[in-house]
């Protein structure tokens, strides 16, 4: 369980990053960086290597997931997914992360014009977005579904009790999209109100002017933990889509995009041989087996058939250790559990990495 002390240091990080989001985001807006010929088959690693610093994408603030904290230094299961990829890329990511923050509604254009490298924020793979956006999905790395928070004072137990009630949701969103699917397949009467900014979603529900909250449960999970009293708020049970999340990138450089699908395959792969952040150097020196040496990169060759260091995986493992570890560290936390995202070996559990050979 979580120190009310904690619960103030997030909440005033949650804060301070919307507030500094809100600043710099018209300015993102107007100078969409030099764009390296964005689509265009472009080398992404090498234009990353000459530039000096990747530019990942994340949220402009989401608990457990990339948030700023009280040093302002983004943390986060999402921030840590960009660094591997720039410790991949670089060797280190020292200094080699530039985190642009992205709400909803602007990451795809973001990450289309080339003010960013890459997404690594709560987005679903959908076939729209895999396809007519001229995006590539690299991997679902979070397999969520949609739900929604009310205050526990309204004694709600089930979604369908949300006749009649008014929703708030942000637009740009596949959250919208369901709600409204879900409202009609099950005539349920709602009055969505689509309000812009996540912040300002949330001063409505707290404020009263929506009955409840409706976003990703990995969303709700990190807005509760925010809250004054996260106990006075509920996330109800039922999960009314699928919301596979996961790291994306634009069309165009295949390399790129095989570099991300690979590194979260190698977070999953270390985990299910039991490779940490502690003992990765000494498993690359001790351990016989042939596939826990071709991820720590002494044999196979695999990081340079990626266009990357055969120390790849050596490096992002021992600075943010295996998916369990980024796991447990960001988001075990604000409250939730494996389930889904457990690996494969696990009963229920779904993430599977292919073969590192
Ligand atoms: N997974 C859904 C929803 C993702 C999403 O962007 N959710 C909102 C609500 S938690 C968010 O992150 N907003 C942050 C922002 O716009 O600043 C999607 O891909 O459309």
């Amino acid at each position: 369980m979580k120190t009310s002390g904690t619960r103030a240091l997030l909440r005033r990080a949650f804060f301070g990053a919307v507030g500094a989001s809100m600043l710099s985001l018209p300015a993102m807006a107007q100078a969409p960086a030099a764009a390296p010929s964005a689509g265009g088959g472009a080398n992404m690693i090498d234009t990353i290597l000459a530039r000096g610093s990747l530019l990942c994408g994340v949220n402009t603030g989401l608990a457990g997931f990339a948030l700023p904290d009280s040093q302002g230094v983004w943390r986060g299961f999402d921030v840590d997914y960009c660094r591997a990829v720039a410790i991949a890329i670089f060797g280190t990511d020292t200094n080699r992360v530039r985190y642009v923050p992205t709400t909803a509604q602007v990451r795809f254009t973001a990450l289309q014009s080339g003010e960013v490298d890459m997404l690594s924020r709560n987005t679903t793979w959908t076939l729209s977005r895999d396809t007519s956006l001229g995006l590539d999905f690299a991997g679902i790395n979070f397999y969520d579904g949609q739900g929604f928070m009310v205050k526990r004072s309204l004694n709600v137990q089930n979604a369908r009790q949300l006749d009649g009630a008014t929703i708030c949701v942000q637009p740009g969103t596949t959250t919208e999209q369901n709600l409204a699917d879900w409202a009609r397949g099950n005539r349920i009467n709602i009055r969505p109100v689509v309000i812009e900014r996540l912040e300002d979603n949330i001063a409505a529900y707290n404020a009263g002017r929506c009955d409840a909250y409706t976003t990703d449960v990995s969303g709700l999970a990190a807005i509760r933990a925010v809250q004054q009293n996260p106990n006075d708020h509920v996330i109800l049970p039922d999960v009314i889509s699928k919301e596979p999340l996961g790291p994306l990138v634009r069309h165009g450089d295949q390399r790129f995009a095989d570099l991300l699908r690979w590194i979260h395959n190698g977070l999953l792969a270390a985990e299910e041989f039991g490779i940490t952040a502690a003992n990765a150097q000494q498993m690359l020196a001790n351990d016989p087996r042939p596939e826990v040496q071709r991820i720590l990169g002494r044999t196979g060759g695999l990081g340079q058939m990626m266009g990357v260091d055969n120390a790849w995986m050596l490096n992002i493992l021992r600075a943010t250790g295996n998916y369990a570890e980024i796991f447990e560290r960001n988001l075990t936390p604000i409250g939730l559990q494996r389930g889904r995202n457990a690996l494969w070996t696990a009963p229920g559990g779904l993430q599977y990495a292919p073969p590192f050979r």
